[in-house]
């Protein structure tokens, strides 16, 4: 595979939190959502809750009197995003590039971590690494396609690993509406033309297909036959950094830019609001205006703000010290847009 994609999703999420702060709930059937009665639906439910066939959107009152013996929690959204955060924290130690999509999944590039290791074992570990942090268990599909991985995630849930090496093969025999993207009228317009399985979209023909849909509908033709070059849309901000330099009243010694270091990482790590950092540099400009940079890239994007402070302290160490200084700074880049504060909870039903 030229590239490895994992897709992770966090097994009944909002029932698993609330299941890890007491466990007795563990083993009741447990609806997170609006309780019965009311206009309400179903957040989630836990897996002992869906043998009653209880599932995310159906109505309270349904879930009710699917298993009266339920408990209904209303349900606590900040502590959820708290777990949510935690999660994606230690997910993104295993990407080269990360995108969170939802309060519960992500891709992962994990082609450098999954190199020299069989996938099954990659899996395993980032699994492993999640539970022993949160407590909480998730699932994961890896193939070389976004579309095939989220697919496969969700196989085998929950704790589920699903490996995919031959896209094709995996998607064929599947429900059309099965690839994210084809929706509830798409799906009904298809069977119009006889198309039910995957494999009856990848066979299709390519000109009837533009007559009914026009020209997105060829992306997902392409998926179907396996082919998806999409790869992780982290959401890049090129050529965006956010900096901050000091020009001091008198020159100081290079060795006493120690000192402005944590004042500047908290001016600019204010300034990052829903950003997060992949380089940190620094700048040193001599009293005679001769100016040095050094910058250091991290392999993963983080928001972390003692992560400045400390490659700020590194990257001075690098600086010749002969020299007295009339301004330092600090500057991020590679900036890239954070899951966390663009989807807020609300808007989920609950
Ligand atoms: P999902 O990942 O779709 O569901 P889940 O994690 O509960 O269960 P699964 O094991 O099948 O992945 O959604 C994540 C959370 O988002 C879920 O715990 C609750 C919330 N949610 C809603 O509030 N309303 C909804 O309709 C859905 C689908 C999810
Ligand atoms: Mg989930």
């Amino acid at each position: 595979m030229n590239q490895i994609i994992a897709h992770i999703d966090m097994d009944c999420f909002f029932a698993a939190v609330e299941e890890k702060y007491n466990p007795k709930l563990k083993a009741v059937p447990l609806i997170i959502g609006s309780p019965p009665g009311k206009r309400g639906v179903v957040a989630t439910a836990n897996y002992v809750a869906r043998k009653f066939g209880i599932h995310s959107a159906m109505s309270s009152q349904k879930a009710f009197e699917l298993c009266p013996n339920a408990t209904f929690l209303k349900g606590n959204k900040s502590l959820y995003k708290e777990e949510s955060i935690k999660v994606m924290q230690i997910l993104k130690q295993f990407a080269s590039e990360f995108e969170q999509v939802s309060i519960d999944e992500a891709y992962l590039n994990i082609t450098e971590f999954a190199k020299n290791k069989d996938l099954n074992e990659a899996a395993r570990l980032i699994k492993k690494e999640v539970l022993k942090q949160t407590k909480l268990t998730c699932s994961i599909g890896i193939s070389n396609s976004r579309y095939v991985s989220k697919i496969a995630s969700d196989i085998n849930k929950p704790v589920g690993t699903t490996i995919v090496t031959d896209n094709y093969k995996f998607l064929k025999d599947l429900d059309v509406n099965k690839i994210p993207g084809i929706g509830k009228k798409a799906n009904e317009k298809l069977k119009q033309l006889n198309i039910k399985k995957i494999e009856d979209l990848a066979k299709a023909d390519k000109f009837k297909l533009l007559d009914s849909f026009g020209k997105h509908i060829i992306k997902y033709q392409n998926i179907a036959k396996g082919i998806d070059k999409t790869g992780i849309k982290e959401t890049k901000y090129k050529n965006k950094s956010i900096s901050k330099e000091t020009t001091f009243l008198e020159d100081i010694p290079t060795n006493e830019c120690e000192y402005h270091i944590e004042p500047i990482a908290n001016n600019i790590y204010n300034q990052l609001k829903d950003l997060g950092y992949k380089t940190v540099s620094i700048k040193v400009k001599y009293h005679d205006f001769q100016t040095i940079t050094r910058d250091y890239s991290l392999k993963t994007t983080t928001k972390n703000k003692n992560e400045i402070i400390s490659r700020a302290k590194e990257l001075l160490k690098e600086i010749p010290k002969e020299k007295k200084v009339r301004l330092f700074g600090i500057k991020l880049s590679n900036l890239i847009k954070d899951y966390q504060n663009q989807t807020e909870l609300s808007s989920f039903i609950m």
